[in-house]
């Protein structure tokens, strides 16, 4: 096989963000974008010569290309083998799973997520370590610094290659499996769960699920589960068939943009349950009959009833969640007496702590929520989690968040976000706000008393690893908070966001909208950062 070294230069902006590289497909089109940045993983791994990895994305546009060049790089490069999805297709949790179960070197997952998929839209790759867990920040920063000092890359001679059969095939000295992870995947959900009770469960004439794969990866996982081993009927899974633009729609499972579901699950006759995942089938949204679960109140309300699930019958190490989420999954940690933890954004924080076995749930507010099973977060586990609760307690969904917040209080919560706004504007008002930081505690802000205002900094505390920027808290004497980030997902100029938070025990508040119990908060939020000042802008482009 002839393999060839070509000549390139570094590309500046192949820095990963909150998860993986991620810009439009046509960046990831222009000649030796995609291949530098493969170049500069390899370059990476500690043991490049014979090294096993996975490989696999969402299905989106430009997914099936990009993984006949990565394994005609891995064969010039001397990689050992690559276990490949069928027809390229591996969800970013199934991908977590090969890599722990068949110990492999690490994978690397084609995906840019919940963003939307086509030949104007966006495309990414991340690289996962042989925890399974997108790499640690470490190792990111050591494939950018490759990436700016590349001047060539190895691939083969391209030759005919087949990933849409299960089967093995040598690629010179690579050996290239491909499998279905679908099956991997489906053992290790019976694994943790009762599907005996969820089946039971689910064919009570009363009981009625509709699962919204959004036509991304998990159509086929969902397909499996769902219908041939729980016995739902075909419409109980809406856009089930993967498509590279996702139908056109936006992959992200929330009240925006899953509106058929929402509007089935709200209307008078709708179903007892209904839940959605992501272009790459790490998240997941959770619906009752006419409720919305906040991803924040799913884990807390995962939390404390864990024990009643096979996997968790025997307690929980501890618990994490990303700053940003609400705090309460804190307030059922320290009823149950475990140590919760308070990560950054993004999924990677929580790898150190779940390896080291000190915490075993771990959730954000952005619509992830996994466990140890894997290191990723997983859309389908969290749906399944909750069946089995359901079937467990065979009450509404509705009345099991009511009688959490009686329990526990209710951390009221939303986000609105500012997508797309100019770069240089959204510097602008985070410097703004950071040069205000030292003179807000003790203030009072509308009826709120401001008790600390700060910038989030996380201390890892396995590694002690420091990370810094992540993220402007303004902290209330009530425990409401006010959270300014910058995404760090997105691909077209700056998104901001603005996380709202307020906690009642009031009863008369537990039936509230989420939105009206936050209005005083999101004044004060716009106002404090001078949103329409610095961006143009009136409203939110999403509230989730
Ligand atoms: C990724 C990360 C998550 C993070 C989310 C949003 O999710 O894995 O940990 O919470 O992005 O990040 P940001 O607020 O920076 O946009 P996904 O599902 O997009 O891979």
């Amino acid at each position: 096989m002839q393999t060839n070294s070509i000549k390139t230069k570094p590309f500046k902006d192949q820095k990963p963000g909150t998860s993986g590289l991620r810009k439009p497909v046509k960046t990831f089109q222009k000649a030796h974008y995609l291949e530098n940045f493969v170049q500069a993983i390899f370059d990476t791994l500690p043991e490049k010569q014979g090294a096993k990895l996975a490989l696999g994305g969402d299905g989106r546009y430009y997914n099936r290309e990009a993984i006949l060049t990565i394994i005609h790089m891995a064969a010039a490069n001397g990689i050992g083998e690559l276990m490949i999805g069928k027809s390229g297709i591996l969800s970013t949790p199934a991908a977590s799973h090969i890599i722990r179960k068949y110990e492999l070197d690490g994978g690397i997952i084609l995906s840019a997520s919940h963003n939307p998929g086509g030949p104007d839209k966006d495309f990414g790759i991340k690289f996962n370590t042989p925890n399974g867990g997108p790499a640690a920040e470490k190792i990111t920063d050591a494939i950018y610094q490759k990436t700016l000092e590349i001047s060539e890359y190895k691939i083969a001679e391209a030759q005919p290659c087949n990933i849409d059969k299960v089967g093995e095939f040598q690629y010179g000295d690579l050996l290239v499996r491909v499998i279905d992870s679908v099956v991997d995947y489906s053992e290790l959900m019976q694994s943790l769960f009762d599907f005996n009770l969820i089946r039971d469960y689910l064919a009570r004439p009363d009981t009625q699920i509709l699962f919204d794969a959004m036509h991304a990866v998990t159509g086929p996982y969902a397909e499996m589960i769902f219908n041939d081993i729980l016995g739902c009927p075909k419409n109980a899974i809406l856009r089930a068939d993967p498509l590279p633009d996702f139908g056109g729609g936006h992959p992200d499972p929330n009240l925006a943009h899953a509106k058929q579901l929402v509007d089935t699950l709200f209307a008078d006759a709708g179903p007892t349950f209904g839940a959605a995942s992501d272009g790459d089938g790490d998240r997941n949204m959770i619906l009752g009959h006419q409720c919305f679960v906040t991803p924040s109140d799913s884990l807390a309300i995962l939390t404390a009833n864990a024990t009643q699930i096979p996997a968790y019958k025997n307690g929980l190490a501890g618990v994490a969640r990303s700053m940003p989420t609400s705090a309460a999954v804190d307030k059922v940690a320290e009823k149950l007496n475990i140590p919760c933890y308070e990560t950054p954004t993004g999924w990677k924080f929580f790898g150190n702590l779940l390896d080291a076995g000190k915490i075993t749930l771990c959730g954000e507010e952005s619509f992830g929520t996994g466990s140890s099973h894997v290191r990723e977060k997983d859309g389908l586990w969290a749906v399944l989690f909750w069946l089995n609760l359901l079937a467990v307690k065979k009450q509404p969904v509705s009345d099991i968040v009511q009688q959490h917040w009686q329990q526990f209080g209710r951390n009221a919560y939303v986000r609105h976000d500012y997508e797309a706004i100019e770069n240089d504007a959204a510097n602008s008002l985070v410097d703004s706000l950071i040069n205000q930081l030292g003179s807000l505690p003790g203030k009072r802000l509308g009826i709120y008393d401001v008790q600390y205002a700060d910038e989030f900094r996380y201390e890892d505390p396995i590694d002690g690893s420091i990370s810094e920027h992540q993220g402007i808290r303004i902290g209330f004497e009530d425990g409401s908070r006010i959270i300014y980030r910058l995404s760090g997902t997105g691909t077209q100029g700056a998104t901001l966001r603005v996380y709202l938070e307020t906690y009642t025990t009031d009863d008369n508040k537990l039936k509230k909208d989420a939105n009206e119990l936050l209005k005083p908060l999101a004044k004060i939020s716009t106002e404090l950062a001078q949103i329409e000042h610095f961006t143009q802008r009136e409203q939110p482009t999403v509230i989730t």
